[in-house]
């Protein structure tokens, strides 16, 4: 009997840890097959980003701004992100801390709270932003959304410790799912904020637990309980899950930034990394404030295709990460064919806005190619909208930039976010906002 019942708990054990993994994104714990060999990718047709649900076809620029890219956008929000709501009513701004002499004398440190309720103890994000001071404001900016806090991005003493729940990570110093000292300026490498200060840039930065946890708790945390009607416990099946959430926070940034008047809040370029890539583009979709996006490595949900199958797969997003898009999502695990977009739409929503993707060559997790087709297949929107779309038919080498309208590179390396991806994204910046390139 006691012998059974150890078997018993010990397979209990063994299938939670492996289901952990799972989640963790170690795809080989959950039993199925990657694919990772270009000749199994099934065959797909996409669809059509300029026609529309009744067959008409888009041959300029008004039915495209007023019947497609609407239909287009809803999509998105019923079967894939979900919808979110606006800016809420009672928020408001706080600046915490400003520094004028911040690194050395070369940087403006401000940190600034956005209370989401009248009540300063409520919900709220805490936005820290770097100003070059030798720059005649209004300044253009870089956003984006960081994984580790605030405090992660730089050693700077002066930046405010998170105090927010995170992901557990003993050798960037988390203890007990909380910062310590010891978690400054863990993730640096990833925020060369020197350079793009020099570059003439100023930068913000959120951490994207403030708006959402990144854990599955049912919605009860974060910023989705703020707006649940009188007895809903958790967000209809179109409306948004975590990524809609982080990408609502962008938002709120850019409204704080419209307020700023040291801040050029018409060249804001949003920026982020995998999960947070996915949110940028997510982000740049819905709001046209955003000047410029970036999507570093974004893959499955992100700038990748989802009817290639290659690498992460719907099911295999959706199950090991439940939280992250809209419930109606999960109908399309292994139907990727049935879903009415595909992801080279959600870089359409962007245009005739700059877009840049990035892939890596290690990351085929992300499927390279699959962000390269998607750039590809958003082109023609590009174009109708009179820009010059992608500058590119065949994926281009490794570590040679596309610089048009879409944007594209593939660099050596893995899943990170590099000092050769921030420079293409400064270079870029410079292109479409019409600053001079320093070599
Ligand atoms: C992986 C996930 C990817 C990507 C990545 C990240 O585990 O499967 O879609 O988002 O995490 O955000 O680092």
């Amino acid at each position: 009997m006691w012998q059974l019942r150890d078997r018993y708990l010990s397979a209990v054990l063994w299938c939670g840890a492996f289901s952990l993994l799972a989640t963790l994104g170690f795809p080989w714990a959950s039993g199925e097959e990657v694919n990772y060999d270009e000749s199994k990718v099934p065959p797909y047709t996409l669809p059509d980003p300029l026609v529309c649900l009744d067959g008409t076809p888009v041959r300029d620029a008004k039915t495209w701004f007023e019947k497609r890219r609407p239909e287009i956008l809803k999509l998105f929000q019923t079967y894939v992100y979900g919808k979110s709501p606006g800016r809420p009513a009672d928020m408001w701004f706080e600046t915490t801390s400003v520094d004028e002499n911040a690194l050395g004398g070369k940087a403006i440190r401000k940190e600034v709270t956005v209370h989401f309720t009248k009540d300063p103890s409520g919900p709220a994000m805490h936005i820290l932003i770097y100003l070059p001071k030798d720059v005649k404001p209004p300044v253009p900016l870089f956003l984006g959304l960081n994984f580790w806090g605030n405090h992660s991005i730089h050693p700077d003493p002066g930046i405010t410790l998170s105090r927010a729940w995170m992901r557990a990570r003993p050798e960037y110093g988390i203890v007990n799912n909380r910062a310590t000292e010891e978690s400054r300026g863990k993730a640096s490498s990833r925020w060369p904020v020197e350079k793009i200060l020099s570059r003439g840039y100023g930068l913000a930065t959120i951490y994207y637990g403030d708006l959402d946890p990144d854990y599955d708790d049912g919605f009860q945390n974060g910023v989705h309980p703020l707006f649940y009607r009188p007895g809903q416990t958790r967000p209809a099946p179109d409306e948004w899950g975590s990524i809609g959430a982080w990408a609502w926070g962008l938002s709120r940034a850019m409204d704080y930034f419209e307020t700023d008047p040291e801040i050029d809040s018409k060249r804001v370029a949003v920026m982020g990394h995998s999960r947070l890539g996915k949110t940028a583009l997510w982000a740049g979709a819905q709001d046209e404030r955003f000047a410029i996006v970036i999507s570093n490595n974004s893959g499955c949900g992100g700038a990748a295709l989802s009817r290639r199958r290659f690498g992460e797969t719907v099911r295999r997003i959706n199950t090991a990460f439940p939280h992250w898009f809209c419930e109606n999502f999960k109908q399309f695990n292994d139907r990727e064919d049935e879903l009415p977009v595909d992801q080279h739409m959600l870089i359409a929503l962007i245009a005739p806005r700059p877009v840049y993707v990035a892939s890596a060559e290690q990351d085929l997790w992300a499927d390279p190619r699959g962000e390269f087709l998607a750039c590809k297949a958003a082109d023609p929107v590009y174009r109708l909208l009179g820009t010059d779309g992608l500058a590119a038919t065949e994926m281009p080498p490794l570590d040679q930039p596309v610089m048009s309208t879409i944007g594209y590179h593939i660099r050596r390396g893995r899943h990170d976010v590099t000092e050769f991806d921030w420079e293409q994204y400064l270079n870029f910046a410079d292109l479409h906002f019409g600053r001079k390139s320093s070599p």
